[in-house]
């Protein structure tokens, strides 16, 4: 006879699902990225009271009203620094951020390197349109020296920001970018993510149909030189382990790897996980200089019936 238990009920996509009225313009690329993260956590049964959602501001930023979870909606660029204490309170909790390519890589730029160097076990996703979608379409700091959406009065005269080597320049060790309407396989990219021990970040390219009239369904669907635009890495042989995370070489390797991918002459434009090093989180190090934190996250911790007298004393 069977053993199995039968009553165990197992979480689904939907259960991330808030009944919050959602106002994202139809055919938005945010719809497929929230359901991408929702699949993952349903793929790796994370049960809802085990997640924290943070995003900032922005349309991207809407995404923790959306989420049924820990969720709080944080200020515009400030998706790091709470996405860090979140997790700095409780280690046992998966902590996810989500915000826009000028949330993380503008005017959160300076949380973004930090978040980086840290290397705290969590995931930032990143809806990465090209504009400043909520405040109606200027340039954001990904969008190409030259291009202009229609939005915009004129092109662009900066060079742009390329977010997978901003990631391997500040110390993220999983860095790996998605689409937003290939929802599957973003899904699973989300969830090597949330898995990965350390800093996670997803680069996903967002469709935004109201303001980007560039980077539109069609052009990602596009072709160049009879290839598709978009292609899988891992369909091609390539790796993007570091296999000894104690050898620099490597290190450096597959880092110089990862920057030659991501900025492909011709314009392909690689999906995948372009870098992945493991070694120990902030959490780890922490834990090794506080002991409590081996047996509970400080949110468990009594940290208000401790005898302070010997530190008072020290001051003296
Ligand atoms: C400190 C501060 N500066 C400016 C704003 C105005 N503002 C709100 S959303 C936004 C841009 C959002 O763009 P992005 O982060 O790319 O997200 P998207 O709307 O494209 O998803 C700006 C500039 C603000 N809310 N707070
Ligand atoms: S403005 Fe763009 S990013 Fe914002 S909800 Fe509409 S389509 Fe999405």
């Amino acid at each position: 006879m069977s053993t199995a238990p039968t009553d165990v009920k197992t979480v689904q996509p939907a259960d991330f699902k808030s009944d919050i009225h959602n106002d994202w313009c139809p055919g938005c690329g945010d719809f497929g990225v929230i359901s991408a993260v929702q699949m993952a956590l349903a793929k790796l049964q994370v049960p809802p009271h085990r997640v924290a959602v943070i995003s900032g501001i922005g349309c991207a930023g809407k995404s923790a009203h959306y989420m049924n979870a820990y969720s709080f909606h944080t200020l515009h660029g400030r998706v790091m620094p709470s996405v860090t204490a979140m997790k700095l309170a409780n280690h046992d909790l998966t902590v996810i951020g989500v915000g826009g390519d000028g949330d993380a890589y503008g005017i959160g730029g300076g949380h973004f390197v930090a978040g980086g160097r840290r290397n705290l076990n969590i995931t930032y996703v990143v809806m990465n349109n090209d504009v400043y979608a909520l405040t109606k379409g200027q340039a954001s700091p990904t969008i190409a020296k030259g291009q202009k959406t229609k939005s915009m009065s004129e092109a662009s005269i900066m060079d742009a920001i390329n977010p997978i080597l901003l990631a391997l320049a500040c110390g993220y060790t999983f860095v790996a970018r998605g689409y937003a309407l290939d929802t599957k396989y973003l899904s699973e990219i989300i969830a090597q993510a949330i898995e990965h021990r350390g800093s996670a970040l997803v680069d996903v390219l967002q469709t935004c149909p109201t303001y980007n009239d560039l980077h539109t369904k069609g052009f990602y669907a596009g072709q160049i030189e009879g290839q598709p635009r978009l292609y899988r890495l891992d369909q091609t042989g390539y790796d993007p382990i570091v296999h000894n995370p104690d050898d620099p070489v490597e290190i450096a390797q597959k880092k110089a790897q990862a920057l030659l991918k991501s900025q492909e002459p011709g314009g392909r434009i690689p999906l995948g996980v372009y870098y992945k090093l493991d070694v120990p989180t902030y959490e780890d190090h922490l834990k090794a200089k506080i002991p409590g934190l081996q047996q509970k996250p400080l949110a468990e911790l009594d940290l208000y019936h401790r005898d302070i007298t010997p530190n008072l004393q020290e001051l003296m």
